[in-house]
């Protein structure tokens, strides 16, 4: 393998003093006063020296090789906590330990001290910070591009089980992983207007702003390769205004800073609010054309021939967030650099592909003409220029990138990439038959799928250090950088020995979760199954058809309590949008049905309901290596992919789930028979759907199903207000778009088949491990493999 650096070696001592030489001169602390915070920062520094050679090396490699450069578009990257992936990749995790030890610092307090980072609402930006830990690990030259968010995902608390939002504050504590970069800062501008010169156009802003370069390196496995996430900070082109300052006008004096900080202020929480559209296609032009002005001078300072570009430079839009990208980099060519329109569209696709994340309607972004035209005047006259190119080369009516008054960002996307991917083999098929099927019809070629991944270190060494502990132990550690080699445990389902000691390591991360949930004031008995759903809360998710089958299974529990029931812990994590009532109620339904079942003396041995606040990486980090049934249920047809189901197969849960985004794939690969699948496909709930009253029907059918709702509309749940939750039973019983009613009796009789087959411990034992050993072909290292062959034509310089 070749590789920037060799793997980086570790000395005790000599790390011990590096941390204390951070502490004292670094921070200015005496050990003898220091907290734990200020061993954490002086840990960070001493870890954060040993990445910057490897990521020095790194850079000189890429441009000594002339490589292809891939770059990551992404309006979010959920990175969490970096300190401890930092560790593992730098094989420093023992030695760290051991260093604290001896000082008399509790290791993992200091590990949780970190903040955790939170610049992503979920999914898609957990995969984009899994995305950026594999290219390292793989060599591939690469830049994450995206925006320093002051302030990430709101912090979830829970008042009388309401959800309510706090601001997060990341940024409050010193951030030891970033170094900052005045130097590369490109003024953006706004609004304004456009002159017609020549062939081109000159476009005069009305507005600008000045985005500034943060750098935090990210370090692949084994300290090898170190690339870059590059995020854009907004500040103001002129300091504050002395004058106004001067004359008493303190606020006026700092209106023109504050407005332009605004648009790196807060992470948008999810599109389902119309305030803020301004500012959130202000957010997406801001980043996208700091990252082409950041890419094409790199470009320049390296060649003299634009048409090289599409050779060197390979640019991932994640979502439509950044597809101004293509309007945008044909006028940086055309406008700027003098390139001919056509060839400049050209060029540009060539650089360019998009990934989509989502079918949903309602998540497909549109911007209005005037709302476009008003901010990106330029953009605008661009945008039809290219459509009508498009509509030339492809005589049809039924694709156009502007429609009824929007600009459609979609189609946008597709007609300015030269690969479009789906991010699972079923979200990619109805890519082409619904939201893409006349632009796929055109470009037949233009449509891949690369189905999802997560990264192995985080998710398996880092997370679940028992397990990784035991495979290791089984078949050595080339797993980690090389996950498919877990096919190598399939043989050890056979043996009794090692299926006691997997179940030992799980039942061992159960009592560590107990302890954690504990603290919280949730009592749970290890010795119940453990049963988790974590995601953000959506409808499409189906969180209420979880809470609807607890509260069915509640009832009976009630009606008979000496049956032969498997104890559960049922366990919620996630936040809803601040402006999705419907999705808000569903999370303030899950805790009151928790508060009523946990003190019920009948039932609450055997049925516990619990939802620790503020779900975020680092407690998905606890969770999932507890995990033993892994819900995932959302209506077929609708979940792209997720990556959640992945992580839980991977870390040994059976998954529940429906025909839906990867759990086709996750149930193909563990086998049908290590898998709970329940509901309709994607056809029949399309089918379904048109049948007019198909809730009541279904719930004619099934006196469980009504007895629940029953027991949610008459407030069993709400003694102070019985009509509390009246409105989710009525959508439930009514327009049920996501058809809870209609699959609720096959979710019942999957549940029902998970207890039979938990009673059962050894043969559930045995679909555990085979879960984990046929998990491997989800790692983001070969999804990664799969962009760069298929996609970005880019091999990388150190990958074998
Ligand atoms: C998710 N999308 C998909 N969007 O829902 C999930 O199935 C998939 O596994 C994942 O992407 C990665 O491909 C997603 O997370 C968002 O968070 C949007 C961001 C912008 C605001 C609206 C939500």
């Amino acid at each position: 393998m070749m590789t920037a650096t060799p793997a980086v070696r570790v000395d005790k001592d000599e790390f011990r003093a590096a941390v204390l030489r951070h502490l004292t001169y670094s921070l200015g602390k005496d050990a003898d006063h220091a907290q734990i915070t200020d061993w954490r920062l002086a840990f960070s520094f001493a870890v954060r020296d040993r990445i910057v050679d490897p990521w020095f090396a790194s850079t000189r490699a890429s441009y000594a090789a002339q490589a292809k450069r891939v770059y990551y578009l992404s309006m979010e990257f959920l990175i969490g906590r970096l300190l401890e992936d930092a560790i593992i990749n730098l094989g420093l995790r023992d030695v760290a330990g051991e260093v604290f030890a001896d000082l008399g610092v509790d290791f993992e307090t200091l590990l949780e001290d970190e903040p955790d980072a939170a610049l992503g609402n979920g999914g898609l930006g957990r995969l984009a910070a899994c995305f950026l830990e594999s290219l390292s690990t793989l060599g591939v030259p690469a830049y994450g591009y995206g925006i320093r968010y002051e302030h990430g995902l709101f912090r979830q608390s829970f008042d009388k089980g309401r959800q309510i939002e706090t601001p997060e504050d990341w940024l409050h504590q010193r951030h030891v992983w970033e170094f900052e970069r005045p130097e590369a800062a490109f003024r953006i501008g706004f609004g304004g207007n456009v002159a017609l010169a020549g062939q081109g156009a000159v476009w005069t802003p009305a507005e600008t702003v000045v985005a500034s370069a943060f750098d935090t390196p990210v370090i692949g496995w084994q300290g090898r390769w170190a690339n870059t996430l590059r995020l854009w900070a907004a500040e103001p082109e002129h300091g504050f205004d002395l004058a106004r300052f001067n004359q008493g006008d303190y606020a006026g004096a700092a209106a023109p800073e504050a407005a332009a900080r605004t648009i790196s202020r807060v992470l948008y929480p999810d599109d389902t609010t119309d305030g803020g559209k301004r500012l959130r296609l202000k957010q997406e032009y801001f980043f996208t054309a700091a990252s082409l002005r950041d890419i094409l001078r790199r470009f320049d300072s390296e060649y003299n021939d634009l048409r090289l570009l599409p050779r060197k430079v390979a640019i991932q839009l994640n979502d439509t967030h950044p597809a101004i990208a293509g309007p945008e980099l044909v006028r940086l060519l055309h406008d700027e650099k003098g390139m001919a329109l056509d060839e400049a569209i050209a060029t540009a696709r060539g650089c360019l592909s998009y990934t989509n994340h989502t079918l949903l309607p309602e998540a497909l972004e549109r911007w209005s003409e005037s709302l476009m035209g008003d901010l990106l005047p330029r953009h605008l006259q661009l945008i039809e220029r290219i459509d009508a190119a498009h509509a030339k080369d492809h005589p049809t009516r039924s694709v156009t990138m502007i429609g009824g008054g929007d600009v459609l960002m979609g189609p946008l996307a597709f007609g300015m990439a030269h690969r479009v991917n789906g991010v699972s083999g079923l979200h990619t098929d109805l890519m082409k038959k619904t939201v893409f099927a006349e632009l796929h019809r055109l470009h037949p070629e233009r449509i891949v799928n690369q189905t999802n991944g997560v990264t192995p270190r985080r998710w398996l060494l880092a997370a679940n250090p028992r397990l990784s502990g035991l495979i290791t132990e089984a078949i050595g550690d080339g797993w980690i950088d090389d996950l498919e080699r877990l096919a190598d445990l399939e043989p050890m389902a056979d043996d009794a020995g090692f299926r006691a000691a997997f179940a030992a390591v799980k039942r061992a991360n159960k009592e560590d979760l107990a302890t954690f949930l504990a603290q919280g004031g949730a009592e749970v008995d290890p010795a119940g199954m453990f049963d988790i759903q974590i995601k953000r809360i959506h409808e499409y998710k189906r969180q209420h058809l979880n809470i609807l089958e607890t509260i069915a299974l509640w009832q009976e529990m009630r009606d008979d309590p000496h049956a032969d029931w498997v104890p559960r812990v049922k366990i919620f994590g996630g936040k809803a949008a601040p402006g999705y009532f419907f999705a808000k109620e569903i999370i303030h339904l899950i805790n009151a049905v928790s508060e009523t079942l946990n003190s019920d003396p009948v039932t609450s041995h055997l049925l516990r309901v619990v939802y620790p606040a503020n779900y975020n990486v680092s407690l998905a980090e606890r969770l999932i290596p507890a995990a033993e049934l892994s819900e995932q249920i959302s209506t077929a047809g609708k979940e792209a992919s997720g990556t959640g189901n992945m992580k839980f197969a991977l870390n040994g849960a059976l998954t529940i789930g429906t025909l839906d985004g990867a759990n086709v794939e996750i149930r193909d690969l563990v086998g049908a028979e290590n898998f709970f699948l329940f509901g309709m496909d994607a056809a029949a709930v399309e089918d379904r759907r048109k049948i007019a009253g198909h809730a009541d029907h279904a719930i004619a059918a099934d006196s469980r199903l009504a007895r629940a709702l029953a027991a949610i509309r008459d407030g069993v749940f709400s003694r102070d207000d019985s009509r509390r939750f009246a409105g989710i039973a009525d959508n439930i019983a009514g327009e049920d778009k996501f058809l809870v009613a209609s699959d609720f009796t096959d979710y019942w009789r999957a549940q029902r088949e998970v207890e039979q087959a938990y009673r059962d411990q050894d043969g559930w034992n045995r679909a555990a491990v085979l879960n984990t050993a046929r998990s491997g072909w989800f790692s983001s290292d070969r999804t990664i493999r799969g962009y760069m062959a298929e996609i970005w034509d880019a091999p990388g310089i150190a990958a074998e």
